[in-house]
């Protein structure tokens, strides 16, 4: 049926009935064969709701020539090209806002479980062993400066959580930001040589792949700690994993991995590294936002009123789709 929305994961039972109120929606998780299908329905299909990280290239959208948005489950949109949707006119939004204080909290949390240890003092518990011996004494949040790589909107949430802590916050990204308190450092081995505590939370993609390198473990430096809750491919893995081998670094606090849902086995075989499966958002209250976003998007955008949060690199104005 013309004016479909192609949905190849599923939203909640409410995100999906919201949509079919008013437009078609094409179930692709449901099809025995999702290739005939979308072949079959390819000139129908003038919306795309993005859920999980599985790639929207132009493969993909070349082969839907009625296609004009494509509206992204999360802030970050990585996984869709948006240099082709840009091209060939396709408008492209994501979930800005309504998850910055769940990622911030959650990153909180990373900060405090890796620096005092606390899923390992919590196994120690259950494990009987508090009855042998008391928990080992742990590094502290004390005297430590938190670095933040991207003091974006969730950035910038993490930062007042930080300053609430009693933590000195400086920042590093593209250029210093007018009316920010905290310190800015032009380069990453600048700021993690004057950190203790370096949180990556800027958008992943070609421009910042592996930025997080060696060097960058290298001045953080023995006494540092790295917490990822932005992308894997921000972190030179191999490298990360060889500097928490030989205590190049402290400890690691990771949400994000290189190859999501697969973590390298030899990370997982590592004590000084506490690691989480990409739950920044991941809370009943906070999905839910995210996804009415989503339903908003494509409906605002279809009753000719636009897109609610299109991404920079798609603009979209009255004349467009
Ligand atoms: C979600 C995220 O895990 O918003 C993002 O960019 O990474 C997370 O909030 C993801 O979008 C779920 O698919």
């Amino acid at each position: 049926m013309p004016n479909s929305v192609l949905m190849p994961r599923p939203l909640t039972a409410s995100g999906i009935s919201q949509l079919e109120a008013r437009l078609p929606v094409v179930k692709l998780w449901e099809a025995a064969d999702p290739e005939a299908t979308l072949n079959a329905v390819a000139q129908d299909i003038r919306s795309i709701a993005v859920v999980g990280h599985g790639a929207i290239d132009g493969a993909l959208m070349g082969r839907l020539p009625n296609l004009q948005l494509v509206a992204n489950f999360g802030v970050g949109y990585d996984a869709v090209d948006t240099a082709w949707a840009a091209q060939h006119g396709v408008i492209v939004t994501h979930t800005p806002n309504v998850l910055n204080e769940e990622v911030a909290d959650t990153t909180l949390g990373l900060i405090l479980n890796t620096v005092r240890e606390l899923p390992a003092a919590e196994r120690h518990v259950r494990a009987g062993q508090w009855l042998d011996k008391p928990f080992r004494l742990t590094s502290s949040l004390r005297e430590r400066t938190v670095g933040i790589l991207g003091l974006g909107r969730i950035g910038k949430a993490i930062a007042t959580r930080c300053e609430a802590f009693g933590l000195p916050v400086v920042y590093t990204g593209r250029s210093a930001q007018a009316g920010v308190p905290y310190l800015y450092y032009p380069t990453l081995v600048g700021m993690a040589e004057a950190c203790d505590i370096l949180v990556v939370i800027a958008p992943g993609g070609a421009a910042t792949r592996n930025i997080v390198d060696a060097a960058v473990l290298k001045a953080l430096g023995p006494s540092g700690i790295l917490i990822n809750v932005a992308r894997g491919s921000l972190v030179d893995e191999a490298a990360l994993i060889e500097a928490l081998q030989n205590h190049t670094i402290l400890a690691a606090g990771l949400d994000v991995f290189a190859d999501e849902p697969r973590v390298s086995q030899a990370l997982l075989d590592l004590d000084n590294v506490v690691l989480l499966p990409h739950v920044g958002s991941a809370s009943q209250h906070t999905r839910k936002a995210m996804e009415q976003l989503v339903v908003d998007n494509i409906l605002s955008w279809d009753s000719g009123n636009g897109p609610l949060t299109p991404v920079p690199e798609t603009p979209w104005s009255p004349n467009k789709g």
